[in-house]
């Protein structure tokens, strides 16, 4: 790592933060759109070396300890050397490299992290799509005036990440995201790559297909066998073959190589609206024990907190609707003073209507809650992101459930979970 932390790094700029408004007035075409893909360097195990200066420079693992059953969740640079990587079994690991320090996930650390990150992220666009806890599209389109260029800006970001966070991270600006994702991952760690529209035929074409989004490696398997082993030959290659070989995806395919039909980025708050969102789960069989009913329930509100948040919204009515073994169904809905977003207190209006109409020693089939009457909720004043307590309350609120929903999202429901003994 050679950037050393200096205050004097942070661009004035940055500071101030962007006119959102004034961005929002401002009209571009997707022709001149600027993305940017910032993406963490190992992530995990550069928090853990940050915290801990003698594991600076060395193997370090993040998964668990040595000798324990489980698979890495990420290894710093230094282990990668030896060949270990993400999703590989712990044993395997401890094999290919005895001397490293294997660590356990400590999952408070990063997600605290992840707020600060996102809070810097927003001093540069309003337009912020965090994708997975440590990586986030910005569209700087209406941005990138103020800091003189795209690569002024990226550079700005980074300093300022590792001013604030002690840590490195990647970025790619491209036209679109697809390319901005690809161009993030060419030089890390610490890179910063810049396609413009007119390189594309030379930063873009020659690289491996497989380095494309959405190109796994069945499916670059196929595209082997077919001889196109570059994203240039991709983008070129005769449609028709393509859709013989992957039905429909195929036009997709050779659009990603190309760079089309790539989404825009999407800040929370601009998703469409709904009218109600809800899960409901019917048993395997039927359950006499209330506390496995309310086990269930606090899934099921958590998944229901989920989607609102990510669709930018909260909700004043509450309906839970239960079925006893015997299919006899209620529901029973109640409009509430506040606006529900948060996993526990739609969990906490849920169980208490299941008591008012629960008939006790009756066997439960189905046990579902929704949220309906729903507002917008406005992120950026909601979720202001600032540096945060993170045992306040509102802290809890506002700045943790974002990134627990990019975990949950990126690794599914069970990465992190509130705690449900007191149900
Ligand atoms: P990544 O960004 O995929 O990986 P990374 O940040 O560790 O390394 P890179 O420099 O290549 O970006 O994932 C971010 C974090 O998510 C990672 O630090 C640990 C966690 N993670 C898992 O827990 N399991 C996984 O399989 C992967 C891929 C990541
Ligand atoms: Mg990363």
């Amino acid at each position: 790592m050679t950037r050393q932390p200096s205050e004097d790094l942070i661009h004035p700029k940055a500071e101030k933060g962007i006119d959102a408004a004034k961005q929002k007035t401002q009209k571009h075409t997707s022709h001149d759109r600027r993305i940017m893909h910032v993406d963490m360097d190992a992530f995990f195990a550069a928090i853990e070396q940050r915290d801990n200066p003698q594991l600076r420079g060395k193997p370090v693992i993040v998964g668990g300890t040595k000798g324990q059953r489980g698979v890495v969740a990420t290894c710093s640079y230094e282990a990668r050397k030896f060949g270990v990587k993400s999703g590989m079994p712990l044993a395997e690991a401890e094999r290919k490299c005895p001397n490293a320090a294997f660590l356990k996930t400590n999952g408070r650390k990063y997600t605290y992290t992840a707020i600060k990150l996102l809070d810097i992220f927003h001093r540069y666009s309003p337009i912020v799509e965090p994708v997975s806890i440590d990586e986030a599209y910005l569209d700087i389109t209406g941005s990138i005036r103020q800091f003189g260029s795209d690569r002024k800006l990226a550079e700005s970001l980074k300093n300022e990440v590792y001013n604030i966070l002690q840590l490195t991270c990647s970025a790619g600006i491209a036209h679109n995201r697809i390319f901005a994702k690809l161009a993030s991952g060419l030089e890390k760690p610490d890179g910063l790559t810049i396609i413009n529209r007119e390189e594309v035929a030379v930063k873009v074409f020659p690289l491996p297909v497989e380095k494309l989004w959405g190109v796994g490696d069945k499916t670059a398997e196929t595209l082997h066998k077919l001889g196109i082993t570059t994203i240039g030959k991709l983008a070129k290659y005769p449609l028709n073959i393509l859709k013989n070989y992957f039905g429909i995806n195929g036009e997709q395919l050779q659009k990603i190589a190309r760079g089309e039909g790539a989404t825009a980025v999407v800040s929370i708050k601009e998703r469409e609206d709904e009218k109600s969102i809800g899960h409901e789960h019917t048993f395997s069989g039927d359950v006499l024990n209330i506390n496995a009913v309310m086990q269930r329930l606090l899934i099921l509100s958590q998944k229901v907190g989920r989607r609102l948040r990510s669709r930018g919204f909260g909700g004043t009515i509450i309906t839970l609707k239960l079925r006893y073994s015997d299919f006899e169904t209620h529901t029973h809905r109640e409009t509430f003073p506040e606006i529900f977003w948060d996993d526990r207190e739609i969990f906490e209006a849920g169980k208490v209507l299941f008591k008012q109409i629960y008939q006790k020693k009756r066997a439960v089939r189905l046990i579902g809650i929704s949220v309906s009457r729903l507002f917008r909720i406005d992120f950026e004043s909601e979720f202001p992101l600032h540096q945060v307590d993170l045992f306040s309350e509102p802290s809890r609120k506002k700045e943790i459930l974002p990134v627990m929903d990019s975990l949950r999202d990126k690794y599914g429901e069970n990465i992190i979970s509130r705690c449900a003994a007191n149900v």
